[in-house]
């Protein structure tokens, strides 16, 4: 990983430190809200839980992802402060390797946090970052939640939504779009109305998404299979029994 902080390698909580600080920065770089402080402990906790490594029907949702990014019509990588801070240049690989667009969307949206996010994709190797237009709505949220771009999310057919909010992801999945959610909490709204309940930590799930995208490139059969295989309920049971029963070394 970077060595944008002075963590040693050596320590045994390493991972989850560098993510920390990465959160911290992205406060202090006007990036993150200081609710995703919050969220980032949140989810801190169920991946301590998880044993902090992907699970093997996480890696099946990671791979379906994968498939539903590569054969949309129109997919977008919705990207908030956390997901920002925490992994922009893996996000900005992963719309490489789909085809997907990139679109800065916030749960608490002010112009100077949108701005500063766009430009720190752009330092990541992004060419074009959609949300700053901001002229759609999603349906049944109140104003500022609700705003994306037409020719973004509003025009998109598979959204992925890192860490989001339970509300907007249950709209979004209103507007028909098909969801994929990248949450470390199976229970919570999002992954429940997901179409893709990814359960594990977006550090992990991004670039092993990314993988996946490009072992399936150009091979329409394999993604074809790779989403009817897929079945989310049983994803969500097998991390909640995962969560609940497994054992921390
Ligand atoms: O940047 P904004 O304004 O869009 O705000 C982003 C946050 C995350 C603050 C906002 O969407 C929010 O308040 O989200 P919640 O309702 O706290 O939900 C965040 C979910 O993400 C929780 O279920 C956490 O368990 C989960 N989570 C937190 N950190 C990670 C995570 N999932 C995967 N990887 C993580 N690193």
């Amino acid at each position: 990983m970077s060595d944008d902080v002075e963590v040693p390698e050596s320590h045994p909580r390493y991972e989850s430190l560098l993510t920390r600080h990465r959160i911290e920065a992205g406060v202090d770089r006007g990036i993150t809200s200081r609710q995703g402080l919050i969220a980032q402990g949140r989810g801190e906790a169920f991946d301590y839980l998880l044993g902090e490594r992907t699970i093997d029907s996480a890696d099946r949702a990671e791979r379906a992802a994968a498939a539903h990014l590569l054969s949309a019509d129109h997919a977008v990588i919705s990207v908030n402060g956390n997901a920002a801070a925490l992994v922009p240049g893996e996000l900005v690989e992963l719309a490489e390797a789909t085809g997907a667009d990139l679109e800065v969307n916030l749960f608490n949206r002010t112009e100077e946090r949108i701005e500063a996010i766009a430009e720190y994709l752009r330092e990541h190797g992004a060419s074009e970052v959609k949300g700053l237009i901001a002229d759609g709505r999603i349906p049944g949220l109140d104003h500022e939640r609700a705003k994306v771009d037409a020719d973004g999310i509003g025009d998109a057919d598979v959204v992925l939504v890192p860490l989001e909010d339970g509300d907007r992801a249950e709209a979004l999945g209103e507007m028909g779009k098909t969801e994929l959610v990248v949450d470390l909490n199976p229970r919570s709204r999002s992954a429940e109305v997901a179409a893709v309940p990814i359960v594990d930590n977006i550090i992990r799930a991004v670039p092993n998404v990314t993988e996946h995208a490009r072992a399936l490139r150009g091979d329409a059969e394999a993604q074809r299979a790779a989403i009817e295989d897929f079945d989310a309920d049983s994803a969500r049971a097998d991390a909640e029994r995962t969560i609940r029963e497994g054992d921390l070394e």
